[in-house]
């Protein structure tokens, strides 16, 4: 190939170049333009798909915007002291659970999950501070309502109590609940169709977005998935699916 071109291409441009007159030469250049033109004309395409291509890469390689905002909810996490409020909310933003203490007064969480974020108002429920819980709801989208399933008799009918006034305060009656019957790793946990039926909440539950889950905190995917469909029924709003209990 190389041999070819050097015997053929080189004489010819030798004896072009001394024979032809200028008007040759205006001749060959002019033919020249042509062929290049001709060419850039054939791959001015597949030029063009190249470019999009190319832009396309970048595009989704560096130009990647961030993704959409998750939503957020406020939620009023309430329950007797002991339930296991602050240690199941610690689980969930990763948190160790050495060193929680009754909480005094109230804490706030932003507890992240794939779908939305929960800004959880948990409120105390020692004695001297659930007679103030009230004070706190205003504002709330849902209740996250924990329990400690293993506990007396007489905690247990505190817990009711505690629950049912929520159920049926106005500023929360309309909002999802999520009701978490802890401590079920404990061998004196009642499971939660028992706490169901204590708790009566058929009645109340009727036409209401509800979840009764049990749980634990040696299970956090669990608590997650109970989370998740608590989230569920935040994001619903007002179309009230049926009571899941
Ligand atoms: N075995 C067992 N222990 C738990 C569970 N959840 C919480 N605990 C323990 O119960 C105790 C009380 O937990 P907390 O998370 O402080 O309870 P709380 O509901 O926040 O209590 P207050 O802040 O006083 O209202 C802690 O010693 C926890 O380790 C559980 O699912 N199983
Ligand atoms: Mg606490």
């Amino acid at each position: 190939m190389l041999f070819s071109w050097h015997c053929c291409a080189q004489p010819l441009v030798i004896i072009l170049y001394h024979s032809l007159t200028p008007e040759g030469w205006v001749v060959c250049c002019w033919g020249l333009r042509l062929l290049l033109s001709t060419m850039s004309e054939h791959m001015q395409l597949p030029l063009a798909l190249c470019r999009i291509g190319l832009y396309t890469c970048f595009r989704a390689l560096c130009c990647k915007g961030p993704p959409p905002p998750r939503p957020e909810y406020d939620v009023v996490c309430i329950g007797l002291t002991g339930a296991g409020k602050t240690s199941l909310l610690s689980r969930l933003c990763s948190e160790g659970s050495d060193g929680i203490v009754p909480t005094t007064g109230f804490s706030i969480k932003a507890v992240p999950f794939t779908n939305a974020i929960l800004n959880v108002k948990e409120l105390g429920g020692a004695d001297g501070i659930k007679k103030y819980w009230s004070r706190y709801y205003q504002g709330s989208q849902g209740v996250i309502f924990v329990l400690d399933s293993a506990s007396s008799d007489e905690e247990l009918e505190a817990a009711r109590n505690e629950l049912h006034s929520a159920l049926q305060h106005p500023q929360l009656c309309t909002l999802p609940f999520l009701i978490l019957a802890n401590h079920q790793d404990k061998p004196a946990a009642r499971a939660p169709n028992q706490i169901k039926k204590y708790f009566e909440l058929e009645p109340l539950a009727r036409g209401k977005r509800w979840i009764l889950d049990g749980c634990s905190t040696d299970n956090m995917e669990a608590v997650k998935e109970s989370f998740s469909q608590f989230i569920n029924l935040l994001e619903d709003k007002e179309t009230e699916p049926p009571a899941r209990i």
